[in-house]
């Protein structure tokens, strides 16, 4: 029923493909991670739903990551509201029950990247043209330290460091090489290879499973959940300042120029 998010749920598997549909490019505006949310509680709370696919409906671009509308010119509660909503998508993903996996079918860079950093697995489609990591300092921003512990509990502190201060941007073999991701398969294999590796997942006892996520995964959230509100004020007073603001204008920009 909602227009940005397209899920298909098979009943006999229980796995679910959650197709990201917002023109052009999936950036994460307040009114698309809330559609995502919803979707995200809906498929939690069904018991017949155990596994989840994520893919983009767009072509080349997995998600162009944080809305950066929402980030420039937009008052200090607007901006509040925003990384709330951005808070609660992230702990949606990465406390899920339910075995997740990215099937990166394009761009993936900051936001983008950091939702498929939620996920058990990600599948990336072997396309040269495309790119993944947390590119922030790039834009003259600094990724929060939950989107650093979830890079870190991925690719380790070294590359972690390597990776945020740079503000690297891989290509999927690269990527591949310091485990952004998980498997490079051809464009037209990514949806199948994700069905395939779900299954495997899937096939391990359920409750074993969960908790052992859950274990791995817990000290990462709690930091955040205890934290939200300092977290939320941190992020208004930091995208607010001018200079930010600046940065931000002067990136956007530059988007436009590469296009011309
Ligand atoms: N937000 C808003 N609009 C965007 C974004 C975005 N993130 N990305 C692209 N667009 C717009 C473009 O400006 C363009 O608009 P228009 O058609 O009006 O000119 C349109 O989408 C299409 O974009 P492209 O022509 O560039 O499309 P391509 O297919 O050539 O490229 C890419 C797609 C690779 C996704 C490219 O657009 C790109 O690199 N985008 C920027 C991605 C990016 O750097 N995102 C970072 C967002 S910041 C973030 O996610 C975390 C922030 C943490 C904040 C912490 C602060 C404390």
């Amino acid at each position: 029923t909602s227009s940005k998010v397209k899920v298909d749920l098979d009943q006999n598997t229980g796995v679910a493909v959650m197709h990201m549909q917002s023109p052009p490019v999936n950036s994460l505006s307040l009114d698309f991670i809330t559609e995502l949310c919803i979707s995200l509680e809906k498929l939690e709370m069904d018991k017949g739903c155990r596994g989840l696919i994520i893919t983009s409906s767009q072509p080349k671009v997995f998600s162009a990551g944080l809305d950066i509308l929402e980030m420039y010119g937009k008052s200090p509660e607007r901006c509040g509201e925003f990384w709330k909503s951005v808070q609660e998508l992230w702990l949606k993903l990465y406390s899920s029950n339910m075995v997740t996996i990215a099937a990166v079918n394009g761009s993936s860079p900051a936001g983008g990247c950091l939702m498929a950093l939620t996920c058990d697995y990600r599948i990336m489609a072997d396309n040269p043209a495309y790119s993944i990591g947390l590119n922030e300092t790039q834009l003259g921003i600094v990724a929060p330290f939950w989107f650093k512990d979830t890079l870190m509990n991925t690719i380790g502190l070294r590359n972690s460091e390597m990776a945020l201060q740079l503000g690297l941007l891989y290509k999927p073999q690269d990527a591949l090489k310091v485990g952004l991701v998980d498997q490079v398969v051809p464009e037209d294999q990514v949806l199948p290879a994700a069905v395939k590796s779900v299954n495997k997942w899937l096939a391990v006892p359920e409750h074993a499973r969960q908790i052992t996520k859950s274990m791995m995964r817990k000290s990462t959230i709690d930091r955040l959940t205890s934290n939200r509100e300092a977290d939320i004020q941190n992020f208004v007073s930091f995208i607010t300042r001018e200079s930010i603001q600046k940065s931000l204008r002067g990136y956007m920009e530059l988007l436009k120029q590469k296009k011309a």
